[in-house]
């Protein structure tokens, strides 16, 4: 009986989706929302997003000067640190390095604080903004992004737990020390890589 326990365990392990992080499940065509704000009803006109902080030239983007930067596209998975998983999902906008690219962060700079217009504040590393690995979306599925998932753009960065994400993007404050956001500052894990399982501070 030992045996076949043990047999039966190691196969059930190897069933597992590799896409899935540990501690999280696949949750399949759903898309659940998590807001801490009410869903704010922005329209493109008034949208913009800023990097300020250190770098050699601040600097603000309407949707329309967004939208003239360099296309791109995210395809692949997120992980919420409430356990869903969603898998072969399609993201359009810009890499965050084209915008980084046109402020130049000093070189001290080691961290960002991503806000959104509501006022939701998260903490990352810069290095984690770079390296074609974050993004200013503002379509999902070719479709402009719903509201309540934080359109007209979010943040993306699809290599942490989603909370990084921060919906509602208005802008990125880059600082030479990290500074923990809304979560952050309740617990949450300082960088929040799913692999890892960084969801609570000592994790
Ligand atoms: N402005 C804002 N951004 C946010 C949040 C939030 O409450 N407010 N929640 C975060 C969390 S915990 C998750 S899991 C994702 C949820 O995104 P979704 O609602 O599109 O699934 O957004 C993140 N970004
Ligand atoms: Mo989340």
């Amino acid at each position: 009986m030992t045996v076949t326990r043990g047999f039966t365990g190691r196969s059930r392990a190897q069933d597992r989706d590799p896409r899935l992080p540990p501690g999280q499940y696949d949750a399949g065509d759903s898309w659940p929302v998590l807001s801490a704000e009410v869903t704010p009803h922005l329209t493109p006109a008034e949208w913009t997003f800023r990097i300020d902080g250190l770098v050699a030239e601040e600097r603000t983007w309407s949707w329309n000067e967004a939208h003239q930067l360099p296309p791109s596209v995210y395809e692949g998975d997120i992980h919420c640190v409430t356990s869903w998983s969603k898998f072969g999902v399609r993201f359009g906008g810009v890499s965050l390095d084209r915008f980084l690219d046109l402020v130049r962060p000093h070189p001290t700079a080691t961290h960002a604080v991503a806000y959104a217009h509501t006022g939701y504040t998260t903490n990352l590393p810069l290095s984690d903004l770079t390296g074609d690995r974050a993004w200013i979306a503002w379509e999902f599925d070719g479709e402009p992004l719903a509201p309540e998932h934080g359109g007209p753009a979010r943040l993306l960065v699809p290599h942490l737990y989603f909370w990084k994400s921060a919906k509602w993007i208005a802008g990125l404050r880059i600082l030479d020390h990290d500074e923990p956001g809304f979560w952050e500052q309740n617990g949450y894990h300082a960088r929040g890589n799913p692999w890892n399982e960084e969801r609570y501070a000592g994790d």
